[in-house]
C-alpha cells in the first residue's frame, strides 16, 4: 500500500459472542470458556477499530483479557473501574455500549479516545495524563463509606496502572496514603515492561526482578492442578482460586510495605487465571490490594507486537500488512527541528543535557539520546522531578534542557516557581504540541503555558512563528544563562520556510516586524502567523493592508515595538495560540499602564475561548476557537468598523 491511500477494507470477522454484549450485564451468562472466546472477538474488533480511525493501540490490546475479567467479575458501573491515563479503554468502551460509535473515536463529534464522565457512566473518572487512577479509586472508596451521593450507586473501587504510569511520584503518594487508610481497593498494576518507550529507573528493575522470582510456569502447574481437583460449573472459581493465592503472594513487596496485600505475578493473557484470583480478591479483600499483572503491549497483533514502542499510537492502517497510512509531507515537524538543533549545540558545548519524562521520540530527544547518552535523561512519568532536576543541574554549572509538552508541563508547575523561577535558575524549556493538539482532545491542548509562564518574575517567553525561528530560539536558550527560559512550539509540520543555516541568539524581548500597513496592526505571538498572513492576503483584496509583527516574545514585552505600533495605528490585534491571561493580556497590561487607551485606541486580543474544546483536527479546533484567518480577517473589519458593509458587499 502506498501511503497516502486509504486502507484496504478487510471483511470484519465474525463476532457472535460480542454481538450480543450490549453492556457488562450480558457477559454475566457466558461460562468462563465464552469469556475467553468473548476476548478473541474483542482482541479483533479493536484491531479493526483502530484500523479505521487510528490511535492508541497497543495499550488496548494487552487488556483484552483483563478487561473482560474485570467486567465479568465486577460489577460496573456500580463498582468503579478507573483506567489510568485510558488510553487503553478501546476494549471496555466497546463492551460498555460504545461499539457502534468506535468508528467516530478521536474526531469531532465523536468518541473520546479516553474515558470520560459524560461520555458514559461507565467512565467514573476522566483521564488522559497519567498516574491518577490510585488517588481517584481511593476517593470514590472514602465517597462509599461515608455515603456519598453518586448516581451510579456505590460499590468497589479498582485502578488499572501500568508499569510506566506508577513510576509517577503521584501514584506513589496515593498508594501511601492507601495503605494508611486501609480502606478496601483494588489496584491492577498492568506491567508490561513498556511506557511509550522502554520504562526506566529503579521501580522498573524491582518489578522485574519480582516476576523473575515468580515463574509462570509454575503458577500455571498450579491453576491446572488445583482446577483438576474441583467439582463443576458452580464451584467454579472461588475456592481453586483460593488453593492458588496461596502458594503465589509473595512476602515482602514493597506495596506490602506500603500497606497493601500484594498477589502476583498472574498472566495477563491467561484467562483462567485472571478470573480465578480476581473472583478470589474479590470475594474475600478486606483493604487495600494490588494485582499484578503481567502483559504484553501489542498482545495478538504481531505488526503492533513487534514495533519498537508496542505499536503505542498509530494512524489508520492495513490489518493485514499493518502498514500505516501517513498523509506526505514537505516541511519537518517541530520536534524534529528542536532535536536536530539542540544536537548541534551540544556537539559544541558540553554543558549542554536534556530531560525528558518518558518521551524521548515525542520531544525529539532521541537523537540527542543517541549521541550524548550520558547527557541525556529520561527521567520517566515524572514531570515534576524532571523540572527539578534540570534546576538542580543548573544550579551544578549545566545548561539544561527540559524537553516537556506544555500539557504535561502543568504537572511541575509548583517545581517552576519554586525550584526554578525563585532561584533566577536558567533552565531551558523546549514546550512542544502547543496550542490545540487535535485527535487527543481538551486534556492535552497546550493552551495554559503563556499564562502561567510569563507572570513568573524574570522568566523569558518565546514562540516560534515558523521553524527557522525556533532553530534561532534555540540558540536564544542555548546563551542565555540569565534565569529561566521557555520557548513553545506547535504539534506537527512548519510551514515549510527557508531554515537558516546555524541558529543565531535573537536580542531578548525584541520582536520582528513582518509587514508594514496602515490602519490596523496584527501582533501575533506563535504560528498563528501563517493564518494572519492569509487573513491579509484576503484583506488586500478589499484595499485594507494591516501591518503584522511577530512579537517573538511574551516576557521581556517589546515595549517599544507595540507602543510605536499603537501610535501608528487606529487599531491593534493581538494572537495566540493559548487561553487568556497570556500574551494579550501583557500587551493590554502595557497599553493601560501607559496610558495609551486613554487615547482611543481600539485594542482585541484574540485568545482561545473560555471553554475546553473537544477532539477534533486541529483546524477544526482552531476553527471552534474562532482563530482561523476568516475570523482574523472578521475581526479585523469589526475593529475597522468595515464588517457591516463588508457583509452587505458580498
Ligand atoms: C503526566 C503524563 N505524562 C506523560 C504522558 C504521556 N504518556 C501517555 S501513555 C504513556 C506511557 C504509559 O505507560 P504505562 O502506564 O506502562 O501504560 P502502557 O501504555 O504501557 O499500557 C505516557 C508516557 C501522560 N499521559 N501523562
Amino acid at each position: 500500500m502506498t501511503t497516502d491511500q486509504k486502507p484496504a477494507q478487510t471483511p470484519a470477522p465474525k463476532t457472535p459472542l460480542l454481538d450480543n454484549i450490549s453492556s457488562p450485564a450480558d457477559m454475566k451468562r457466558l461460562s468462563d470458556r465464552d469469556l475467553s472466546r468473548l476476548a478473541d472477538e474483542l482482541r479483533g474488533e479493536t484491531i479493526r477499530s483502530v484500523s479505521q480511525t487510528g490511535g492508541h493501540l497497543g495499550a488496548g490490546l494487552g487488556v483484552v483479557e483483563l478487561t473482560v475479567a474485570l467486567h465479568a467479575v465486577f460489577d460496573a458501573p456500580r463498582d468503579k473501574i478507573i483506567w489510568d491515563v485510558s488510553h487503553q479503554s478501546y476494549p471496555h468502551k466497546i463492551l460498555t455500549g460504545r461499539r457502534d460509535r468506535m468508528k467516530t473515536l478521536r474526531q469531532k463529534d465523536g468518541l473520546s479516545g479516553f474515558t470520560k464522565r459524560s461520555e458514559s457512566p461507565y467512565d467514573p473518572f476522566g483521564a488522559a495524563h497519567s498516574s491518577t487512577s490510585i488517588s481517584a479509586a481511593l476517593g470514590f472508596a472514602v465517597a462509599r463509606d461515608l455515603g456519598g451521593a453518586c448516581e451510579t450507586g456505590h460499590g468497589d473501587a479498582v485502578a488499572v496502572i501500568g508499569d510506566g504510569a506508577m513510576s509517577a511520584g503521584m501514584a506513589f503518594e496515593a498508594m501511601n496514603n492507601a495503605g494508611a487508610l486501609g480502606k478496601r481497593l483494588f489496584v491492577i498494576l498492568n506491567d508490561n515492561e513498556m511506557s511509550i518507550a522502554p520504562p526506566v529507573g529503579a521501580l522498573s528493575s524491582y518489578l522485574s526482578r519480582l516476576y523473575a522470582e515468580q515463574p509462570f510456569q509454575e503458577l500455571k502447574a498450579a491453576a491446572k492442578g488445583a482446577i483438576s481437583l474441583l467439582p463443576p460449573p458452580l464451584q467454579e472459581g472461588a475456592r481453586r482460586a483460593r488453593d492458588m493465592l496461596k502458594g503465589m503472594a509473595v512476602g515482602g513487596t514493597l506495596f506490602e510495605e506500603l500497606g497493601f496485600s500484594y498477589v502476583g505475578p498472574i498472566d495477563g493473557h491467561d484467562m483462567e487465571q485472571l478470573l480465578a484470583i480476581l473472583r478470589t480478591v474479590h470475594q474475600r479483600a478486606t483493604g487495600p490490594m494490588l494485582i499484578h499483572v503481567l502483559t504484553k503491549k501489542g498482545k495478538g497483533y504481531a505488526p503492533a507486537e513487534g514495533a519498537n514502542d508496542g505499536g503505542h499510537a498509530t494512524t489508520k492502517f492495513d490489518i493485514v500488512t499493518g502498514k500505516q497510512s501517513k498523509p506526505p509531507s514537505n516541511a519537518p515537524s517541530y520536534t524534529a527541528v528542536f532535536g536536530r538543533a539542540l544536537v548541534d549545540h551540544a556537539a559544541k558545548d558540553d554543558r549542554i543535557v536534556a530531560v525528558t519524562a518518558a518521551m524521548p521520540d515525542g520531544t525529539g530527544l532521541g537523537l540527542m539520546a543517541e549521541r550524548y547518552p550520558s547527557r541525556c535523561f529520561d527521567v520517566g512519568i515524572a514531570e515534576q522531578h524532571a523540572v527539578t532536576f534540570a534546576a538542580g543541574m543548573a544550579a551544578g554549572g549545566l545548561r539544561p534542557f527540559c524537553a516537556l509538552y506544555s500539557t504535561f508541563l502543568q504537572r511541575g508547575y509548583d517545581q517552576v516557581v519554586h525550584d526554578v523561577a525563585i532561584q533566577r535558575l536558567p533552565v531551558r524549556f523546549a514546550i512542544d504540541r502547543a496550542g490545540l493538539v487535535g485527535a487527543d482532545g481538551a486534556t492535552h491542548a497546550g493552551s495554559y503555558d503563556i499564562a502561567f509562564l510569563a507572570n513568573l518574575p524574570g522568566f523569558v517567553v518565546m514562540a516560534a512563528a515558523d521553524e527557522a525561528e525556533l532553530v534561532h530560539m534555540v540558540a536564544t536558550a542555548a546563551a542565555h544563562d540569565d534565569g529561566p527560559i521557555a520557548f513553545r512550539y506547535p504539534r506537527g509540520e512548519g510551514e515549510g520556510v527557508t531554515m537558516p543555516e546555524r541558529g543565531v541568539p535573537l536580542e531578548i524581548g525584541k520582536g520582528r516586524m513582518i509587514a508594514q500597513g496602515s490602519r490596523v496592526a496584527i501582533l501575533s505571538f506563535g504560528t498563528r502567523l501563517g493564518e494572519v498572513r492569509r487573513a491579509a492576503e484576503a484583506l488586500a483584496a478589499r484595499g485594507i493592508a494591516p501591518t503584522i509583527a511577530d512579537a517573538r516574545f511574551a516576557k521581556p514585552l517589546d515595549r517599544d515595538m507595540i507602543l510605536k505600533l499603537a501610535a501608528d495605528h487606529e487599531a491593534l490585534i493581538t494572537i495566540e495560540e493559548g487561553a487568556v491571561g497570556g500574551f494579550g493580556s501583557h500587551v493590554a497590561q502595557l497599553l493601560s499602564d501607559e496610558g495609551i487607551f486613554d487615547h482611543g485606541l481600539k485594542f482585541r486580543s484574540m485568545v482561545l475561548p473560555d471553554i475546553f474544546i473537544d477532539q477534533a483536527s486541529p483546524a477544526d479546533m482552531y476553527a471552534v476557537a474562532g482563530m482561523g484567518s476568516t475570523e482574523i480577517e472578521a475581526k479585523v473589519l469589526e475593529v475597522l468598523g468595515v464588517a457591516q458593509m463588508a457583509g452587505k458587499r458580498a
